[in-house]
């Protein structure tokens, strides 16, 4: 009988083969399992996804459903008579929960940025010491899209203004963005002049952040919009608040207190961690408290402190996307993506574990509980109720202090650690921190420091197209397999990857980003300019939210000029091909409403609503230049990506490799691009 229950429990468990392609993660599913303890993995297996709620088509806005309207094993044969209590169809059930998601993921995003803007505030008008203007270039650069001059003219004398004054003119511009009364978002002008009138014709010019959000869950809110493509109207207008409002303001302030990311160099994945140094992991989203503790973490009050208690040093890592922003700006290594935090309890050597908000296992609880691992919440919207878990909530007006006092409750618990610590061995290089500005620097080329040189690389066919790859990972794929399937599909066949959030970190786990990969990964083309130029084929642009950062260096390409006008006139496609969370769907459908063809992996949930479905599937490229589609097979998936780029490029005439034709002056204008 207990061999039977053993054998019961045991076929419960993940195969950790089954489950991911890497094998440090491989390792620790197995040790979990060896010590009893369960992982995401273990429950991905025990769990199936209900049906219904895979299709797209339950509505439970109200208490007399929840209604369920499947569709007809055998499809629909004629009239399609599904109908909630309340006579809501398929579409506008399917519909409202699609919106709802762009709710839900703009909100996540913007309220990060919110956050940023409220600290940046707070240095702008000196009432916090911990945080300071580190790139006044930046600032000067992002400026004049809120209106907020940076000269002065005395006495008929034009000078630089007071840099403090820009700050506190922006900040306050900027925390406007979310609430102002009229207007639309100051950002949006800064997409090309022909994107810009599609939004304004379309009616999908977002107001403020917050609005648009708002909007959504007052639609979709029962008994009030009932028409699919209304909902869908104002989900890409929060979708767009997102995009080119509160993610981009939150990446740019982000850039001017904590410095613009430039290429350097870290290692990557769970074998950061150091059986000798107190490791700390920072897990999460905001990097207004992990910059603290990178401070912190590498004072020599503190490392000097953690050599009293018997460690060598003290080894910062990171997960998710807090780990994106400390690694392209300090170098910090990531230990590991979204479906590895668990992991890296597991290794028994985690002696704190920070998270702020998003993306954070509950079960994080759980898995400290079996080790020594000091699990503390610092965020005022994100506690955990399980006991073990420690908060300590984070202020920007004590920001510094509370990273140490974070960081010493570390170095204080590494001599609890228990008899065991395996660390897998698996560890990378990688270079990361790309941007804007850095691939101007890199592809510019020293005479021109523009778009130029990626520009004419496309154009003479060297580089066949740009994708972006970006978003999660997800327990019902195979961890990292989609990510990296698809991405050497795309660089085989020379089309040039931007990447972030944990497909940036799967990248870099997987050894792709490094100038090294060009030679054994690419076709031959993308292969010569990146040996030439000395980068990866595969770009590391930040976190999720620093997709704002993909959307301006596609702007660029267009300012660039020779590629048509607009981003949906580009040889460029993007991709989520692991996506779980809600915040994807938001990038999603910016992406697609910013004229970008975006597949994602896995599976949508639209299957119940046919009509729904080809609406964002078809009709939307009809729209914005830009469409939605889903592909679960990564190489399929890479090909459906290459056949629109292979598409744009016949449409631009550059099907057969040329030299390009330089603009002059007058064709700059007439695209409408300052
Ligand atoms: Ni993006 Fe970053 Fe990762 Fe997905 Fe989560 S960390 S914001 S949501 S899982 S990529």
């Amino acid at each position: 009988m207990a061999e039977v229950k053993a054998k019961a429990k045991a076929a419960k468990l993940a195969d950790p083969m089954e489950a991911s392609i890497e094998p440090s993660t491989q390792e620790m599913i197995r040790r979990a399992q060896q010590l009893n303890i369960e992982t995401v993995f273990d429950r991905a297996v025990t769990m199936k996804p209900c049906a219904i709620g895979l299709q797209g088509i339950c509505c439970k806005n109200c208490a007399m459903g929840p209604c369920r309207l499947p569709l007809p094993k055998d499809g629909i044969q004629g009239e399609d008579t599904r109908k909630g209590l309340c006579g809501a169809t398929a579409n506008t059930i399917c519909a409202r929960n699609f919106a709802r998601m762009i709710a839900a993921g703009a909100a996540a995003h913007s309220d990060h940025g919110r956050n940023v803007a409220l600290t940046f505030l707070e240095a702008a008008k000196g009432t916090t010491k911990d945080y300071k203007i580190k790139d006044p270039a930046k600032l000067i650069q992002i400026a004049p899209y809120f209106g907020v001059a940076t000269t002065v003219e005395e006495d008929g004398v034009v000078k630089d203004r007071d840099l403090q004054e820009i700050a506190l003119a922006v900040a306050k511009k900027a925390v406007n963005e979310w609430g102002k009364p009229s207007g639309t978002l100051d950002y949006l002008k800064r997409a090309p002049q022909p994107l810009q009138d599609k939004w304004i014709e379309e009616g999908v010019m977002p107001r403020n952040v917050d609005r648009e959000i708002v909007e959504i869950m007052h639609r979709t809110h029962m008994g009030v919009d009932q028409d699919y493509k209304n909902l869908m109207k104002q989900g890409t207008r929060a979708s767009l608040a997102d995009g080119w409002g509160g993610s981009m303001i939150g990446t740019d302030l982000q850039d001017v207190m904590f410095g613009t990311p430039s290429p350097l160099q870290a290692e990557a994945n769970l074998g950061v961690m150091k059986e000798d140094h107190v490791n700390i992991i920072v897990h999460g989203h905001e990097p207004l408290l992990s910059e603290m503790i990178v401070a912190a973490a590498q004072s020599q009050e503190l490392i000097s402190y953690a050599k009293e208690k018997g460690a060598k040093g003290i080894q910062l890592g990171g997960i998710c996307c807090t780990a994106n922003e400390i690694l392209q700006r300090h170098g910090v290594p990531p230990a590991g993506t979204f479906l590895q935090q668990e992991l890296a309890i597991i290794t028994g050597a985690c002696d704190a574990m920070i998270v702020d908000v998003q993306c954070i296992f509950q079960n994080l609880a759980n898995v400290a509980k079996c080790f020594h691992t000091k699990l503390i919440t610092t965020h005022p919207i994100a506690k955990m109720e399980q006991d073990n878990v420690i908060h300590i909530e984070f202020d920007e007006h004590h920001a510094m202090e509370d990273a140490v006092r974070i960081v010493k409750m570390a170095i204080d618990n590494y001599a609890n650690r228990g008899a065991e610590v395996i660390i897998p061995r698996h560890k990378t290089t990688q270079i990361a921190g790309f941007g804007v500005e850095s691939i101007k620097y890199h592809l510019g080329g020293a005479f021109r420091g523009d778009y130029y040189t990626l520009n004419d690389n496309i154009i003479n066919g060297r580089i066949r197209g740009i994708a972006g790859v970006v978003g999660c990972n997800n327990a019902r794929t195979k961890h990292n397999e989609e990510h990296i399937t698809l991405i050497k599909e795309l660089i085989k066949n020379d089309v040039i990857v931007l990447t972030t959030g944990c497909s940036a970190i799967a990248a870099g786990i997987h050894g792709l980003l490094t100038p090294e990969s060009a030679a054994v990964h690419c076709g031959p083309g993308l292969a010569e300019v990146c040996e030439t130029v000395g980068i990866p084929p595969v770009l590391h642009l930040g976190s999720c939210v620093d997709n704002s950062r993909i959307l301006l260096a596609a702007t660029e390409v267009v300012k660039a000029g020779g590629l048509g006008n607009d981003i949906c006139d580009l040889p460029a496609a993007g991709s989520a091909p692991e996506w779980m969370s809600e915040k994807a769907i938001s990038i999603g459908q910016y992406f697609v409403a910013s004229g970008v063809y975006t597949v994602f992996g896995y599976h949508m949930p639209l299957d119940g609503a046919p009509e729904f479905k080809n609406y964002l599937y078809k009709e939307m490229e009809k729209i914005f230049g830009g469409k939605w589609d889903c592909e679960p097979d990564p190489i399929k998936h890479a090909h459906k990506m290459i056949a629109h780029i292979d598409k744009k490029r016949a449409e631009l005439g550059i099907d057969k490799a040329r030299e390009r034709v330089l603009m002059d002056m007058a064709d700059r204008q007439a695209l409408g691009v300052e």
